[in-house]
């Protein structure tokens, strides 16, 4: 891993609304506010931060993500419920990708208990709102880091 790492935080559908939408579910910061959470806790890392209603849109940040990012934070929002697709996208990445909520899917209807990005995920962080999003970070840099590490032993 370069001394600067590149890290992807992508953000699914409706994620815009931060702030205004159902805030006693998603909390009163927008989703500027949680970027600025990201860039604080990825430290020196490089933070692209990005947010998307199209599926096809999400799926080509993935792909690139796999080229450019040395890990992968994702709120795949609604998509994460529904979509095969970009869960074949995820699985070409051999970054780690990290999952991440505000609220906790498991705790609400059942239809948001199925997380399709759950299976190539290395971990999932919901359930703390924007704090969610500085774990992640935390998290997705830490493993990135081992990952080096590791290559850097087998040569
Ligand atoms: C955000 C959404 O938009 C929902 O579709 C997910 C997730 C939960 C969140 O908590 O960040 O079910």
């Amino acid at each position: 891993m370069p001394d600067s790492p590149v890290l992807y935080v992508l953000n699914g559908p409706n994620l815009n609304l931060l702030g205004q939408r159902e805030p006693e579910v998603y909390g009163r910061e927008t989703l500027a506010d949680v970027q600025a959470r990201c860039e604080r806790a990825a430290g020196k890392a490089t933070v692209v931060f990005r947010q998307t209603n199209h599926e096809g849109e999400l799926i080509d940040w993935v792909q690139e993500a796999a080229g450019k990012a040395d890990a992968l934070v994702l709120n795949p929002a609604g998509y994460g419920h529904t979509s095969v697709a970009l869960l074949d996208a995820l699985r070409t990445l051999t970054i780690p990708v990290v999952e991440c909520h505000l609220s906790n899917p498991a705790a609400r209807e059942r239809f948001r208990h199925r997380s399709y990005v759950s299976a190539v995920a290395a971990g999932v962080v919901s359930g703390f709102g924007p704090l969610s999003y500085e774990l992640a970070v935390q998290a997705a840099l830490g493993l990135a880091q081992e990952r080096s590490r590791t290559a850097d032993r087998s040569v």
